[in-house]
């Protein structure tokens, strides 16, 4: 085994019962690169809201603040602490104190899941959007889409036909928030290509890593991408080896999925985990 640390993280994100997002991503994903994930599930519905109707949603903002307490005296620790979409204003300020609580020089690594193709996922408001960018300004990282990124920094969304310049600039702008560190998730100059570009604000350089596009639009993938992205950093890759992991892990859950139209709720990423955990080792 080449990671014989243990290495303890905890994300923050709900459970969608049905549907492959957010912690039933996070988990399976985070558990195979050989981290130690412990969970808070924010809130549990019983699908997604990406396409899904009538979804339960069983909010449990108020089982944080005592979940936290009973950590603090437990004891525990984090290295890393993962947030992904969560269910309310109020839960991202009590996130934002269980974050002062546990950071103790660990990684902050903030996917403000909440938007994509240019719109807000139900239930989302601009109050929300201003809330998640207070949780961003604490981040070491924060991995933003195109349609977050612009939510965030107030600009109309640009879908296609941007340059390099334009998502340097969101780049810098997403880092003044306050994140040491940004990077744009779905970027594509090309049409046979896309990937991430990553912006480090304390060494002010830029790095990305472009992969197969494939032109479907899958759910979770977002998640698909922080989990492995998260992971790959937590075990001390570089940016660029990062990505790579990552985007490559991202690509191939899509092309995994191909072809099964029952199956658009999200991607097969169980199928490429071996391929991940090939990945890591070298
Ligand atoms: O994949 C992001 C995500 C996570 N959790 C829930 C969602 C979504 C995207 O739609 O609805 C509940």
């Amino acid at each position: 085994m080449e990671h014989t640390k243990d290495i303890n993280v905890v994300t923050l994100q709900d459970i969608s019962c049905f549907g492959k997002c957010s912690c039933t991503v996070a988990l399976p994903v985070i558990s195979a690169m050989g981290l130690s994930c412990a969970v808070i599930p924010t809130a549990v519905l019983s699908t997604h809201t990406g396409g899904f109707k009538n979804f339960t949603f069983r909010d449990l903002t108020d089982d944080i603040p005592a979940v936290s307490d009973h950590w603090v005296s437990q004891g525990l620790s984090f290295e890393g602490i993962y947030t992904g979409y969560l269910g309310s204003i109020r839960q991202i300020d009590l996130i934002l104190e269980f974050i002062e609580r546990f950071r103790e020089g660990g990684f902050v690594f903030v996917d403000p899941a909440m938007a994509d193709h240019g719109r807000l996922y139900t239930g989302f408001d601009m109050e929300f959007v201003a809330a998640m960018r207070n949780l961003c300004a604490k981040a070491d990282i924060i991995v933003p889409n195109l349609t977050e990124a612009a939510l965030m920094l107030g600009r109309e969304y640009v879908s296609s036909g941007y340059d390099e310049e334009y998502i340097h600039t969101l780049l810098r702008e997403l880092c003044a928030l306050g994140c040491k560190k940004a990077l744009l998730t779905g970027v594509s100059f090309e049409v046979s290509l896309r990937g991430c570009v990553c912006y480090d604000s304390e060494t002010d350089t830029f790095e990305s890593y472009f992969a197969e596009n494939i032109p479907i639009e899958s759910h979770g993938t977002g998640d698909v991408f922080a989990s492995s992205f998260f992971g790959a950093l937590m075990l001390g890759q570089e940016m660029r080896a990062a990505m790579k992991t990552a985007v490559d892990f991202t690509v191939a859950s899509i092309k995994a999925t191909l072809g099964d139209e029952k199956h658009w709720y999200g991607v097969k990423f169980e199928k490429c985990l071996p391929m991940l955990m090939e990945s890591i080792k070298k």
